[in-house]
């Protein structure tokens, strides 16, 4: 027997004859990414069904010198998940593990597996009275270790923060095929160094996050949707500091549109905005449990309309408006891909920089890239704006990429505010972050995987 037909005997020992895919038609799902830009070509699909399991495949993995690409819900855009084209590396889906463990109310806590679907953990949460506010436009396909590994970021940031933030405890399967198990619900654990936080971000590259427990916040009873036009990045930015003086930290959301992302969206996804004109549009979101909520937010949006920082808006009357509101901004992605070739940018840039950054993108791609178009969206109350760029099929990813980049750079800005690098960032990783940052994540990487058997490309070049 040779030594791939040997390793595939001893993993289906480990996981069951079902735990294996070795069908090319089957394989074809865990092969692409979501935009299908990085099609990869995996020797088989590994699907363990406890964290035991992932353990002991780890191991066999390990000792055929074979390498591991753990994957879950495949939605990044960072091509994270997928394997390379060269048949070797195997797959190892967490879809078999979809447990939620516990929801605890008092704790304001939730364990679940890394398989499950995030939808599905906040479904949980709310219906315990709490929320998990973790919340992105793929939550109906994101898993629970992938926003763990990938560090998601998503619309409710600006209140709640990174999901490093709202991560409490972590059982991970190390590259050695040990199992580290810090699933601890503790507010407050000061012993010793916080490893979770290493793999938290770290996107499957230095260990494979098998399980978590998720912070959860008590459930606001009331919020306030509202979409509203400005003239421009700078008076959203008015907006937010007005919004924040009135509202303070029961803003939950605060998300910028352009009349591109509303266009596509309208074309493709048949959804028409409430507000005809305008070119620049703000959607925000406060939430509370105390009355008044609507109070304050109308007499903010009518100072708002008073110093002429809004142009026009409407605030949902009913949760269903709301909701017509929240999918004109979901459906942007899903539009922007029914539209063709995009060259996508996840940056961000300190806050009062993003009216001066918009304007010196479009500038720059205006003058280097003939035809594009900018549909810019994102999350401005974070300072991070998805600046994508449609262009024709011929147009050059890596030259449009280094136009947008170079401003990001210019203005102290990151090159992936919330996707991570996956494979599509990992030379502009390499270009912008200074040396002795990379030399430093290397060595991480090196202690902890020495062999480089963990998804390697991804984050850093092998
Ligand atoms: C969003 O904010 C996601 O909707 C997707 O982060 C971003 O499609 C994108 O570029
Ligand atoms: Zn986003």
């Amino acid at each position: 027997m040779n030594r791939q037909a040997a390793l595939l005997e001893r993993l289906a020992d480990i996981v069951g004859p079902s735990g294996i895919i070795t069908d090319r038609p089957e394989l074809e799902s865990y092969s692409v990414d979501w935009r299908r830009l990085f099609p990869g070509r995996p020797s088989c699909v590994v699907r363990p069904s406890s964290s035991m399991q992932v353990a002991q495949v780890v191991q066999a993995c390990r000792e055929a010198g074979v390498p591991l690409v753990p994957q879950g819900g495949n939605t990044g855009l960072a091509g994270g998940a997928v394997p390379d084209a060269s048949g070797t590396q195997i797959v190892l889906s967490l879809n078999r593990m979809t447990a939620i463990r516990e929801v605890d109310p008092v704790g304001l806590a939730i364990e679940a597996e890394a398989g499950c679907i995030l939808k599905v953990a906040q479904d949980a949460a709310q219906a315990a009275g709490r929320l998990l506010p973790v919340s992105l436009a793929a939550e109906g396909s994101a898993t629970i270790g992938g926003v763990v590994a990938a560090n998601a970021g998503g619309v409710n940031v600006l209140r709640y923060g990174m999901t490093r933030s709202l991560v409490l405890g972590l059982e991970v399967v190390l590259p050695d095929g040990s199992i580290a198990n810090g699933l601890r619900r503790l507010r407050k654990d000061n012993a010793g160094y916080d490893w979770k936080q290493l793999f938290i971000g770290s996107e499957g590259t230095l260990g494979i996050v098998t399980a978590a427990v998720l912070r959860l916040v008590p459930r606001p009873k009331r919020a306030v949707t509202a979409l509203l036009s400005v003239a421009d990045p700078d008076a959203a930015l008015r907006l937010l500091e007005l919004a924040q003086d009135e509202l303070g930290d029961q803003i939950s959301a605060f998300e910028l549109i352009s009349r591109m992302s509303l266009d596509l969206v309208e074309k493709h996804a048949g959804l028409k905005p409430p507000i005809a004109e305008g070119e620049w549009f703000v959607l925000i979101e406060a939430a509370s449990s105390l009355a008044g909520l609507r109070e304050a937010a109308e007499a903010m949006l009518g100072a708002a309309f008073e110093r002429g920082i809004a142009l026009d808006g409407v605030i949902a009357e009913s949760g269903a408006q709301a909701a017509q509101l929240w999918a004109l901004r979901e459906h942007v992605t899903e539009s922007e891909a029914r539209g063709g070739k995009s060259v996508k940018h996840d940056v961000s840039v300190p806050l009062p920089a993003i009216p001066h950054f918009v304007a010196d993108a479009w500038k720059a791609v205006a003058a280097g890239v003939p035809g594009a178009r900018a549909n810019v969206f994102g999350h401005l109350g974070d300072g991070n704006l998805h600046y994508n760029v449609l262009v024709e099929d011929s147009h050059d990813t890596g030259t449009v990429n280094r136009i947008v980049h170079d401003i990001v750079a210019a203005y102290g800005g990151s090159i992936s505010a919330e996707h991570g690098i996956g494979q599509y960032r990992v030379g502009e990783l390499a270009r912008y972050r200074p040396s002795t940052e990379m030399e430093l994540a290397r060595k991480i990487k090196k202690a902890l995987d020495p062999e480089g058997l963990l998804n390697p490309g991804k984050v850093l070049s092998p």
